[in-house]
């Protein structure tokens, strides 16, 4: 089967990989399950603002009708933003998506695999997935698609729902370097510190580019780039950890299980804080996209499986 018949780029994406300009990939699971509407949409339409204002395309990638969407028009964007039932699509789920003509948001994960297949080298998101608390084996995808792709996801941690050692150990176990934009100190999503150290640290966007590029050409894979929020958007750590310890506990009474529990104590944690922490996630989530397009601009591009740039002069 052929590869491309499966994708549509956006006008946007086509035109920046024709030229060669650097292209960011944003998630989408994040608009489908991570915040309510109408703020969806909007954040969704501000990150891409921001990409473009720091001279890179926005791809925002998901799955419209069976259609994997590298960047969607505005249209498009709207449309999964309004859906009522999407699917949360990891990486396994690709397949059966495009099969079955359905849509929905892509994690991370599987965010990764399109932005991959496209040539796309800075992804910006929210926080990772990783290795949950108390539940026995419950680890992201997005882990093992980070070490297989060669991008830099910036984010700020991973979900401080999670158990934050246990995911920097397997981070580790699977080769990801895990950079402290400006800062030693691993982000904890909605706080700035976490009491866990970053495998490395650089100064700025520029730097980072030069380590990715390093890493890929010694046979790396991904690369985290974490970047802390901005403090006045930050949460103390006291502040939020109580509301996750609820957050946590209600998922276990209600018997949440699988790819649902992320989106369910997100969810919880932000009726909690009275929509505290809705707020941080959204600054993060623009500082993140904003870093995102200043790594893309210290890159060199590159021709991804589908073929769509044309040969460097
Ligand atoms: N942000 C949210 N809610 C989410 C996610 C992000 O506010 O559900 C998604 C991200 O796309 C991340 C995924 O990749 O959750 C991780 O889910 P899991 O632990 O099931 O792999
Ligand atoms: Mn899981």
């Amino acid at each position: 089967m052929a590869l491309a018949k499966f994708y549509k780029l956006s006008k946007e994406v086509q035109s920046a990989q024709r030229r060669g300009w650097p292209v960011v990939a944003l998630e989408s699971t994040v608009i489908t399950h991570g915040l309510p509407q109408p703020e969806n949409l909007k954040l969704a339409q501000e990150m891409e603002d921001i990409v473009r204002a720091g001279g890179a395309a926005p791809a925002t990638i998901g799955v419209l009708k069976g259609q994997l969407l590298v960047g969607m028009e505005e249209e498009e964007l709207q449309e999964l933003a309004q859906d009522k039932a999407p699917r949360k699509l990891s990486s396994r789920d690709l397949a059966a998506a495009v099969a079955q003509e359905a849509s929905g948001g892509t994690t991370v994960a599987a965010t990764l695999r399109v932005a991959a297949q496209a040539g796309i080298q800075v992804f910006a998101t929210g926080g990772i997935g990783g290795v949950h608390r108390n539940a026995a084996r419950d680890v992201s995808a997005d882990l093992s698609e980070l070490a297989r792709r060669q991008l830099v996801v910036v984010c700020a941690g991973a979900k401080a729902i999670l158990d934050l050692p246990g995911t920097l150990e397997e981070l580790e176990t699977l080769g990801v370097p895990v950079i402290g934009y400006q800062t030693d100190e691993f982000p904890a999503f909605y706080s700035r510190e976490s009491g866990l150290r970053n495998s490395g640290r650089v100064e700025s966007a520029e730097e980072m580019a030069t380590l990715a590029q390093t890493h890929w050409t010694l046979g790396g894979g991904g690369l985290l780039l974490a970047a802390p929020l901005p403090g006045d958007a930050a949460l103390a750590h006291e502040q939020i950890d109580g509301w996750i310890e609820v957050a946590l506990k209600d998922a276990q009474v209600e018997g949440v299980r699988g790819q649902a529990v992320t989106p369910y104590v997100l969810k919880r944690v932000s009726e909690l804080s009275g929509d505290k922490s809705l707020k941080a996630n959204l600054a993060l989530l623009k500082n993140n996209a904003g870093i995102a397009a200043e790594v893309a601009t210290h890159l060199s591009p590159k021709t991804g499986q589908l073929g769509l740039l044309p040969k460097q002069a």
